[in-house]
C-alpha cells in the first residue's frame, strides 16, 4: 500500500496540463498530495524537480519527479497498472494513434486556442475560424466513435478534454459558436463529463470562464 506523501502533484489553479495529470490520477484511484504552486514565487521543490522547464505540473512519486503533462499521463498508465483501466489501449497501431492525437493536442489545439487570444481585430476572425477548422479535424478524428481511439476513454481524451473549457469561453466571451457549429465534440465533451474523474476534477466551464475573465481584467486587456 502506498501513502499519500508518495505521490506528489505539484500543480497550478486550473492548469490545462495539470488537470490531465488529475484526471489520470483519479482514473487510476491514486492518492496523491495536491501542492499548489505560486508561479511567481515558484518553491524550492519544484526548482528541483524540473530543473529543465521550471514548469508545473510535475508528479514526484517515491521522490522521484516525472515532468510535462503527456508523459506524467503515460506514466501514470505504467505505474498503477492493470488490466480493468488501461489509458492506452494494447494494440501498438491503436496505441500510436492516441500518442498522434495527444501530440495534436498539444502542437495545434493549445497553439491556436492562444492564437485567438493574442490576436485583435481582423486577425482575431481569422484565428477563430483556424480553431474551429482545427476542431472539425478532430471531429473528423471522432467519426462516429464514443472517444477519440475507440470505444474506451484513454490518452488521447485525457489530453483533450481540459481544453473543452476553452470552447465555453471562447463561445462565451469572444462570441464563437463552437458548441453550436462542432456538435460531435460537444457530445464528446458531454460524454467524458459522465466519468466521476472528469466531471470532479474539472472546474464548472462557467466557473472557469469567469477566472479567465478576471485575471484579463487583472492585466488590463
Ligand atoms: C507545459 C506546462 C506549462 O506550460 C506540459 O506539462 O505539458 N508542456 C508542458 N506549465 C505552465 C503553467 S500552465 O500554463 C507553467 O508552469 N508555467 C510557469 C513558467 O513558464 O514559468
Amino acid at each position: 500500500m502506498e501513502g499519500k506523501c508518495d505521490v506528489i502533484l505539484l500543480d497550478y489553479g486550473f492548469s490545462m496540463f495539470g488537470l490531465r495529470a488529475r484526471i489520470a490520477l483519479a482514473e487510476k484511484g491514486v492518492t496523491y498530495e495536491f501542492r499548489e504552486e505560486d508561479l511567481s514565487n515558484k518553491s524550492q521543490l519544484l526548482l528541483e524537480m524540473n530543473p529543465v522547464h521550471k514548469k508545473i505540473p510535475v508528479l514526484i512519486h517515491h521522490g522521484k519527479p516525472v515532468c510535462e503533462s503527456t508523459i506524467i499521463v503515460q506514466y501514470i498508465d505504467d505505474a498503477w497498472h492493470d488490466d480493468f483501466s488501461p489509458l492506452l489501449p494494447t494494440d501498438p497501431y491503436l496505441r500510436v494513434q492516441a500518442r498522434f492525437w495527444a501530440d495534436f493536442v498539444d502542437k495545434k489545439i493549445y497553439e491556436g486556442g492562444r492564437k485567438i487570444w493574442k490576436a485583435k481585430g481582423e486577425d482575431q476572425e481569422l484565428t477563430k475560424n483556424e480553431f474551429i477548422d482545427l476542431l472539425k479535424i478532430l471531429e473528423g478524428q471522432l467519426g462516429e466513435k464514443p472517444y477519440l481511439i475507440g470505444d474506451s476513454f484513454g490518452y488521447a481524451d485525457i489530453v483533450l478534454i481540459p481544453f473543452s473549457l476553452w470552447f465555453y469561453t471562447l463561445d462565451t466571451v469572444l462570441n464563437m459558436t463552437i458548441e453550436k457549429e462542432c456538435t460531435k465534440l460537444a457530445q464528446w465533451v458531454k460524454r467524458c463529463n459522465e466519468r466521476e474523474s472528469v466531471s470532479k476534477t474539472l472546474p464548472h466551464p462557467q466557473k472557469y470562464c469567469e477566472m479567465v475573465l478576471e485575471r484579463e481584467k487583472k492585466q488590463g486587456r
